[in-house]
């Protein structure tokens, strides 16, 4: 029981007390907007900036004499429905199950091999939409070049004088409108001249609409598959605008405007039968509205969102130069803590470009793909990266931006429904390690395909949406059917290990596997097929105490305060019977599989044992010590070099050791080797789990929120001695603003949205010295374990000072 130490002057805080903005008191001096910037036009892809908004994509390359923009719609997708449910494998799935109690682990795989792997066990890919291509006559004499990405208003700039003349071009893609825009203008009349052409590297047709509209068409799979439709309109005020039949179809000519917009609309049958007529109507509806209010709705809705989080990580000698020669210098040995604040606000502007309520969730590369067929078919991944994807969606202030995984979701379980019971014989929903858009939850690509976790994962994200907003509609409509759903299949799916095994007694996943390493039996063979890894039950641990906790919190809002009591009595009763995690006698590291194996690739880039310690909540430095140290070792043995997802991940497991300064070493070894020149990350190639990992990484740095208590400062790095942030969120519906001087904190505030006692934890070595409320003192329970607690109230803010 925590004693009471002090009680402060209980003053009751008036709870109509009109909220601050949480950006008021503490903001310092309006610091520069975050920018990525560069002296020269992209060459390569990933040298170019995204804009997006959340469905329809671009990539620009700004080039003066040729701009490339590369497009992207979210839902252009080969393929169809094909979840095949593998019709041997749930006679053979207790002959699978016998031979790997039995230690016959190559002969099981061997056998699910060939009964349990989807038919077919494999997607098609998420492609390019294709092309814009503007070429200018007479540009080559271009002088002060500048092509940047302004984060605070998600607009990108091109600028360049010729001879006497300042041009400026401005690509964003509005939410609002729908459409992509370009304004090319120029401070002299009369100088804006170029031709304009889409194209796409197979399946398509351009075509002039009369008299001014260019419009690219075609369909994917040769013909058969998702038709898409790409309009453009250019709007010029001034000058000429004509149409020309070329080769490949059609180009619209401007000759001597004053300034000209362009707008780009896209759509797919996908979600419309006539894509054509949605492109048309959004068109007609961007010329009617006119380029100057498209781009303030824009604003307005952009800023909404990006402007909830500042960040300030401190300035350092390199903050001037463009962002890849910033990279550069870090490669070479740099720190640089405004580039780290910079790739932290880059995070979030992509999540808010990738992933907007009613779009498809944010892929392996977001939505900006340039390939017909993508490294992974740029595909729904969800052994991690889909996962990781949303990682900063909650703590980073974009909660909204997290609901198109829970609307994919939702488009899984008939699918997935489906494969529990003809392959497991099991109720409620799975998927195994990759999906897509059209329903896929069955086994792919290899036998470590058989991992029918997937969804148990997921679940967490709803749960998680509800932990941080403590919406109790979105618990009980959304959250909790597929939470329960999800666990329902685990219940099915768990089967009590037999007599002579290691965890004889206990319920045990079989087939199991560790995304996606191997290990090396007693008999010398190598296997990736196993039963009870230490993942799955990580995994089903969460899910289940999720499930418990949900429905205790929708049995206290119903009339008789019950729901649910006899899942909840299933679930905890499997809770009690799963294996333990196991620490290695030879290592001292959390054991990855059930028995204590030895690891052919120590160096594997999944370390997907530590799911207990992050995305979980099983393993805390203060709960649970002794796994806490064995995942630390787990983490030396692997190393901190990695895939840049994997350094994402690894820079969040040393935020939750509370390791700052090892968190940073790792988040540097991702800038320094994990980083393209346009901010995006390199697994290589591109994947964009590792910029959306690392952004919530650097947010756990400075606030966690997942043991019951919040935590300020947790892990902050050396590097970062003095700074600042407002608008991250913690669990329990709070807002938090701090600002640090030499790596002590020196004020707090939370604004709270609920009604709800709370436990503060000071940064190491500090103690909270007052909490306030309306310039009042608030009653605060002193812990032992150094930590405070007071109540707090819907729509209050709470300064907390600190020593
Ligand atoms: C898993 C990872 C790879 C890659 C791919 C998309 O297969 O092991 O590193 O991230 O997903």
């Amino acid at each position: 029981m925590p004693c009471i130490h002090r009680v402060f002057l209980l003053l009751v805080c008036c709870l109509t007390f009109a909220v601050a903005s949480v950006h008021g008191p503490l903001a310092a001096e309006e610091p520069s907007p975050p920018t990525l910037w560069y002296r020269q036009p992209a060459q390569k892809w990933v040298e170019a900036l995204p804009i997006g908004n959340g469905r329809l994509g671009g990539m620009v390359f700004g080039g003066v004499t040729k701009e490339h923009v590369q497009l992207n719609d979210d839902a252009l997708w080969a393929g169809g429905p094909k979840d095949g449910v593998n019709p041997k494998g749930l006679e053979a799935l207790p002959e699978v199950r016998r031979l790997l109690f039995e230690g016959k682990n190559n002969e099981a795989a061997e056998l699910a091999g060939r009964t349990m792997m989807g038919v077919p066990p494999e997607i098609e890919s998420y492609e390019t939409l294709g092309d814009l291509l503007l070429t200018f006559p007479n540009a080559e004499k271009a002088t002060d070049y500048r092509r940047q990405l302004d984060l605070d208003t998600g607009i990108v700039t091109v600028t360049y004088r010729i001879g006497d003349a300042q041009f400026t071009r401005e690509f964003f893609t509005s939410a609002p409108d729908q459409v992509l825009v370009v304004r090319l203008a120029c401070d002299k009349p009369g100088r804006v001249s170029f031709t304009a052409a889409m194209s796409r590297p197979q399946e398509f047709e351009t075509a002039v609409v009369v008299p001014d509209m260019l419009v690219m068409h075609g369909a994917l799979n040769g013909g058969a598959g998702m038709k898409y439709q790409a309009q453009l309109k250019a709007v010029p005020e001034g000058g000429k605008l004509s149409t020309k039949l070329v080769p490949k179809g059609a180009q619209l000519a401007i000759e001597g405007a004053d300034s000209v917009s362009l707008y780009l609309a896209s759509a797919t049958t996908y979600r419309h039968q006539e894509p054509g007529a949605i492109c048309e109507k959004q068109i007609q509806a961007a010329v009617a509205k006119r380029f100057d209010a498209i781009r303030k709705d824009h604003l307005t809705d952009y800023q909404q969102l990006f402007r909830r989080v500042r960040l300030d990580l401190g300035s350092g000698p390199n903050d001037n130069l463009p962002t890849d020669e910033r990279l550069a210098a870090v490669r070479k040995g740099a720190d640089d803590p405004g580039l780290a604040a910079l790739y932290f606000q880059f995070g979030r502007y992509l999540l808010i470009s990738s992933s907007r309520p009613g779009c498809l969730p944010a892929n392996l590369q977001g939505i900006w793909s340039h390939h017909i067929k993508a490294p992974w078919n740029a595909d729904f991944h969800t052994n991690i990266n889909l996962q990781m994807n949303y990682w900063p969606a909650e703590v980073c202030n974009l909660a909204e931006c997290h609901l198109p995984l829970v609307d994919l979701m939702e488009s899984l379980v008939p699918s997935g429904s489906k494969t529990a019971e003809k392959l497991y014989g099991a109720r409620g929903w799975v998927v195994h390690h990759l999906t897509d858009v059209w329903g896929f939850t069955v086994p792919a690509d290899g036998v470590w395909g058989v991992w029918p976790v997937g969804a148990a994962w997921l679940c967490q994200h709803p749960y998680e949406h509800y932990l941080y907003s403590g919406d109790k509609k979105f618990l009980a409509e959304r959250a909790y059917p597929l939470m329960k759903g999800g666990a329902r299949f685990i219940l099915d799916f768990l089967i009590e290990a037999p007599e002579g095994t290691p965890m004889a007694g206990r319920l045990v996943t079989a087939p199991s596997h560790s995304p996606e390493n191997s290990f090396r039996m007693a008999n010398g063979q190598s296997s990736m097929f196993t039963y009870a890894a230490t993942m799955d039950i990580e995994i089903i641990h969460d899910l289940l105490t999720n499930c418990i906790e949900a429905i205790d919190a929708l049995a206290a809002d119903s009339p008789d305060k019950k729901f649910d009591a006899k899942f909840r009595a299933e679930l905890v009763s499997a809770l009690k019977r799963l294996p333990p995690l196991q620490i290695s006698k030879r290592t001292g590291a959390l054991q990855e599989w059930v028995e204590d194996y030895e690891e052919p690739q120590p160096r594997h880039r999944h370390v997907s044992h530590m799911f207990g310690l992050h995305p979980g909540r099983m393993i805390t430095p203060r709960g649970t010590p002794k796994l806490a140290e064995a995942i630390r070792k787990t983490l030396v043995r692997r190393g901190d070099a990695a895939t840049g997802w994997s350094r994402a991940w690894k820079t969040m497991a040393w935020a939750r050791l509370e390791d700052g300064d090892h968190a940073y070493r790792i988040f540097k070894g991702l800038l320094a080797q994990g980083t393209y020149p346009n901010l995006f990350d390199a697994h290589p190639p591109f994947q964009i789990d590792g910029n959306f990992g690392a952004t919530a990484a650097i947010a756990e740095m400075l606030v966690q929120s997942h043991a019951g208590e919040i935590a300020l400062l947790p892990a902050l790095p050396s590097v970062w001695p003095n700074g600042s942030v407002q608008g991250l969120r913690a669990r329990g519906g709070l807002e938090v603003e701090l600002i640090w001087k030499d790596r002590r904190a020196v004020k707090a505030v939370l604004k709270a949205s609920q009604d709800r006692s709370i436990k503060l934890r000071p940064p190491r070595g500090q103690q909270v010295i007052e909490v306030r409320c309306d310039g009042k003192p608030v009653a605060v329970q002193t812990n032992d374990d150094g930590t405070v607690a007071f109540k707090v109230h819907r729509g209050v803010r709470y300064e907390i000072a600190l020593k």
